[in-house]
């Protein structure tokens, strides 16, 4: 019999399943649901409710349940073995809270498979949405409880990451000041992961050490509940957040409700999620330290594997627990496709082959012109008013300035990313943008290290399948090393490897000053 694993990713805009047969290394089924498609009741766009304030952005954690039962009937319907099924595990957009009231014990315990779960399920919040990681309207909250814990370098140091406003912490300090009863009706906060967890284990699960890394309340070295952080949140979170515990590591059998509905192997074992980009690093295949990729998309980032947690005392980046153990450590820039796409459009290209040309046909360093694109608002370096810079650049010179926002980009990554002490040995790029080999060469020059395409449609789900097997194989007393369970699953696309060229490094390790200069004179500036 096939040992089959399940791996349920639920994202922003869609929940998605990847089954994978552990010996053959192959993934044997894939299918993703878009929320907004397939649930137009939920009236979501892109996943997210419409609302007046642009800084507030909630979901409805009912569509998210509803979703589950949807899928588990596309699996069956879709003939897979379920019956094969030994764990699942899952991760979910990461920093979104679910608010859960005194019913949500029992009603998960006697779930009902004549009922959907929605049925099942609507009398069990304590607040009827959800803020996800889009929201941003905690600016306030951030500020009272980094002021607390004693500034950004302590904040960052003890929860792994500076207060951001879409973290859980400043999430449930804003409900408790705004909603302070429903804030007390509350008896368990859950994060997107742990309340998925929950349905499919019938019970209330804990949060692994990845996705709790997101919320600025865990002690980041010592991987508990960090008090302090709690009192500078709300009264009485303890009470209310669940036990810690490792990614993939058994729940407990999987709540009979799927088994008697769907047909799922009575034996199969739920498991503890994680957040999006943990399940990420471990389905690129990232379990060793100085494994890094980037991902080139409508923002890009910058995350990989880390043997200490150390942490950025600027709190630009983040560090959480990785599923493969040690840590992984992350730092998003806003301004990825979006600002790319901008300079495209500006210069009027009709195509990326037509823009790649134009920046080989600019030297290495631009004679020391330097773009910077922050278009919107930047996450790092922290930017709260757009802008488009140039430093001895002529707008009009379209080709300087294409090569000038790649440049500008993979100079940031290496700015940015010092903190981490992380030396790349070899980086797999995935995302849109990685199609684009001049960009490749680029980073390959700047960061002085050799590049890798590699191509994943799911790499979260994919790592929550691995998940899977490995809190399968650990109960089991089995050998579960990470790199052997990942092995086969992501190759690199044959041919598209992309070495440094020793002299573009130069100019780049000499450009690196005057980059960081740019960024200090408008920074300054305000
Ligand atoms: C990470 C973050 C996003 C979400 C997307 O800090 O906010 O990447 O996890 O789902």
């Amino acid at each position: 019999m096939a040992k089959l694993f399940l791996g349920l990713d639920s994202s922003t805009q869609s929940l998605s399943a990847v089954v994978i047969d552990l010996d053959a290394r192959k993934v044997i089924y894939e299918h993703s649901l878009n929320f907004d498609a397939a649930l137009p009741q939920f009236k979501t766009k892109n996943g997210v409710l419409p609302g007046r304030d642009p800084l507030v952005k909630h979901s409805p954690p009912l569509l998210w349940v509803a979703a589950l039962d949807l899928l588990f009937a596309q699996m069956k319907k879709d003939k897979v073995a379920l019956k094969n099924i030994l764990a699942i595990s899952g991760c979910g957009q990461q920093h979104g809270s679910v608010y859960l009231n005194d019913k949500a014990v029992e009603t998960l315990a006697a779930l009902d498979p004549k009922k959907s779960l929605v049925d099942n399920l609507a009398g069990i919040f304590a607040r009827k949405t959800s803020p996800i990681w889009m929201d941003s309207s905690t600016a306030k909250e951030c500020e009272e409880i980094r002021k607390k814990l004693g500034g950004i370098k302590f904040t960052a140091s003890r929860t792994g990451s500076d207060t951001f406003e879409r973290f859980t912490g400043p999430q449930i300090r804003k409900f408790y000041k705004t909603e302070p009863k429903s804030y007390e009706a509350t008896t368990h906060i859950a994060l997107v992961s742990s309340f998925m967890a929950s349905l499919l284990a019938g019970k209330i699960a804990p949060i692994d050490f990845g996705d709790g890394a997101g919320m600025n309340l865990m002690d980041i070295r010592k991987k508990v509940w960090n008090t302090d952080a709690l009192k500078a949140t709300a009264p009485s979170l303890i009470g209310k957040l669940p036990p810690l515990a490792d990614a993939g590591k058994v729940i407990g059998p999987v709540s009979p409700y799927f088994v008697q509905k769907y047909g799922i192997n009575p034996e199969a074992l739920a498991t503890v999620w994680t957040g999006d980009n943990p399940a990420s690093v471990v389905g690129l295949g990232l379990t060793k330290p100085g494994q890094v990729a980037i991902s080139l998309g409508t923002s890009d980032t910058f995350f990989g594997t880390m043997a200490q947690g150390h942490t950025d005392e600027h709190g630009e980046g983040h560090v959480f627990g990785s599923p493969a153990g040690g840590y992984m450590t992350l730092i998003c820039f806003k301004n990825g496709s979006l600002a790319r796409e901008k300079v495209r459009d500006y210069y009027k290209i009709s195509d990326w082959k037509k823009f790649g040309a134009l920046v080989e046909s600019a030297p290495v360093g631009n004679h020391g012109g330097v773009l910077l694109p922050w278009f919107d608002a930047e996450i790092v370096p922290r930017v709260n008013k757009p802008g488009v810079h140039r430093f001895h650049l002529d707008e009009k010179d379209a080709a300087a300035n294409c090569r000038a926002v790649f440049e500008a980009q993979a100079l940031a990554m290496r700015l940015h990313s010092q903190w981490m002490d992380v030396i790349p040995e070899q980086i797999f790029a995935t995302g849109g943008a990685a199609n684009n080999p001049q960009l490749l060469q680029i980073i390959a020059d700047v960061m002085n290290c050799r590049v890798v395409r590699i191509e994943v449609s799911k790499s979260a789900a994919l790592g929550s399948a691995l998940q899977a097997a490995h809190g399968f194989l650990v109960a089991a007393g089995k050998s579960a090393a990470w790199d052997k369970l990942t092995a086969g699953f992501t190759k690199p696309v044959p041919g598209s490897e992309v070495k440094p060229d020793k002299k573009a490094t130069k100019i780049y390790d000499a450009m690196l000053d005057q980059y960081a200069g740019c960024e200090s004179d408008v920074l300054d500036a305000g």
